[in-house]
């Protein structure tokens, strides 16, 4: 009888499945496809050796479900949404009390809290279980977000504590909290991830019309940031990803280019970005939680332009501004980017990191926001050096109300955010977009002030126009005013 069973066996759960496999433990295996059960087997005898029998396919629903050790533990990693409760349909008849469903997938948290809801009345225990780290962490270990009932998590914490990341601070998985907030973990996870990519985009544009450095000095600047503070998975691929040359590329259908030793390949990448859904879900959310994510929602909207690169091209001939690139020192010019870039990331991971903290606090789910971090630190695509001093601060106070004012960030943004200033107005001086960088400083500087005169004038067009009413600073907070602004109003 087997430990643990997998349904859905395309890049993420293939790579999962053989990843718990190697790790030791009985796992068997089933697609709706049949074919990919084959594949995956086949892969199980080329990259297990001795483990390979750990794992074994079945193509009929029933038998794999058979095939499972009591109380069953059966994930499945298929395409969010519809896919998902198919699955429940197709497993809930074979499954028993005392079972366990586990979704790995990118879904949206509510409907993981209703699946929870219905598996539930069968007595079937459902979590819903953020995978972090693309096809490279399925296979050698992944960050793991497990939210859902604490028994379930209990039935599976000795499988996946083995499967996930490891780092000198853990295995990269916690007991997140209750339903749905393994989902909502990760999609802030991707939302961060969104305004990481962005701020190194927002640097690589700078350095390269700015500083006019070539994909070398580029590739060495980026591997030096990497030594430091700046340490991530992100820094590092794109180091690499500068200094590729234009070649091993291949098409969809597996079809080698000629490559071109003499170019790189990132020239040649068209700037059309691509979004799956995750950063704009984090956005919406934070809209709807009320919680500033200007760095996230800068990023998204940078994909969206970046995407639409027909209008842009209609557009650019048409708009004017300046188009002068002004001699500046190069190194002062390369570390001011480097502290901007830190200060935006700092910034970011406030932001998300409130984002779950609020709506933690609106579920009940308590989420441990260091523990979050702590398992950031591997197998995912924000892995960084600096989450350890993120799960450090909220370790000092774990009631931390936002990351800016920890002792020691407090003193880095201090000390960096000249640099911050003086790359954000080169930008509007010379008219580079760095919309994430504009958007976390004015965070910072939103935040850095007691008073925010434009505030006070908002609410009160507020009341001028819709008799919203305002609060007075004279007065006791709550006691609510309105002013007949003219002889019209009452
Ligand atoms: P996909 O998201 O591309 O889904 C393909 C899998 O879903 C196949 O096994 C397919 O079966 C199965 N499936 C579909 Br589509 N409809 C189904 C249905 N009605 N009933 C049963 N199975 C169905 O796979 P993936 O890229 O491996 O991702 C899996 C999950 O992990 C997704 O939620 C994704 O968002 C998440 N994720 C992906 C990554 C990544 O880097 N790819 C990273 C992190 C998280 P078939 O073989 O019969 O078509």
């Amino acid at each position: 009888m087997a430990e643990f069973g997998l349904y859905g066996l395309a890049v993420m759960g293939q790579n999962f499945a053989l990843n718990v496999a190697e790790k030791g433990f009985s796992i068997s295996v089933c697609n709706r496809s049949p074919s990919k059960v084959d594949t995956c087997v086949e892969r199980a005898e080329k990259e297990l050796g001795e483990n390979a029998s750990n794992l074994k396919g079945y193509k009929d629903p029933a038998e794999f479900i058979k095939s499972l050790a009591k109380p069953r533990k059966v994930m499945f990693l298929v395409k969010a949404g519809a896919p998902v409760d198919a699955c429940i349909d197709l497993f809930l008849e074979h499954l028993e009390e005392g079972d366990v469903l586990i979704d790995g997938g990118n879904e949206w948290f509510e409907n993981s809290v209703r699946r929870g809801e219905r598996c539930s009345e069968k007595g079937i225990m459902y979590l819903a279980m953020g995978v972090s780290g693309g096809e490279e962490g399925a296979r050698n270990g992944p960050s793991l977000m497990p939210g859902g009932p604490r028994e379930a998590y209990d039935l599976i914490k000795p499988i996946i504590e083995k499967v996930a990341a490891q780092t000198e601070a853990g295995p990269c998985t916690t007991y997140i909290g209750g339903p749905g907030s393994g989902n909502y973990v990760k999609m802030v996870h991707n939302g961060i991830e969104y305004s990481d990519m962005e701020g190194i985009g927002e640097a690589y544009t700078i350095l390269k019309h700015v500083g006019g450095l070539d994909n070398e000095e580029l590739a060495k600047v980026f591997s030096e940031w990497n030594k430091a503070e700046l340490d991530s998975f992100l820094i590092e691929i794109t180091a690499k990803i500068l200094a590729k040359r234009d070649t091993d590329v291949y098409t969809d259908g597996g079809e080698k280019l000629e490559g071109n030793e003499s170019r790189y390949v990132l020239d040649m990448v068209l700037d059309r970005t691509g979004s799956k859904g995750t950063g704009r879900m984090t956005v919406q959310s934070a809209a709807e939680h009320g919680v500033a994510a200007g760095g996230m929602s800068a990023a998204l909207d940078a994909r969206y332009i970046a995407s639409d690169k027909d209008a842009r091209g209609i557009m650019a001939p048409m708009l004017d501004g300046p188009t002068q690139m002004p001699e500046l020192d190069k190194e002062q010019l390369i570390q001011d980017v480097r502290n901007a870039l830190y200060c935006t990331k700092i910034c970011s991971y406030a932001q998300g990191l409130n984002l779950i903290r609020e709506a933690s606090r609106q579920r009940d789910w308590n989420v441990d926001l260091g523990e979050c971090s702590r398992i950031w630190l591997g197998g995912c695509i924000i892995r960084a050096k600096f989450l350890h001093r993120i799960k450090e601060a909220y370790d000092r106070d774990p009631d931390l109300a936002n990351l800016l004012i920890d002792s020691e960030f407090k003193e880095e943004i201090a000390t960096k955010q000249k640099s911050w200033r003086r790359v954000v107005s080169l930008c509007a001086a010379v008219g580079l977009p760095a919309p994430s960088m504009m958007a976390c400083l004015s965070y910072y500087d939103q935040y850095r002030r007691e008073t925010l005169p434009g505030a006070a004038l908002v609410q009160a067009q507020r009341d001028f126009f819709g008799s919203h009413t305002f609060e007075r600073k004279d007065k006791p907070r709550g006691e609510m005013y309105h002013c007949r602004w003219t002889d019209k109003h009452f």
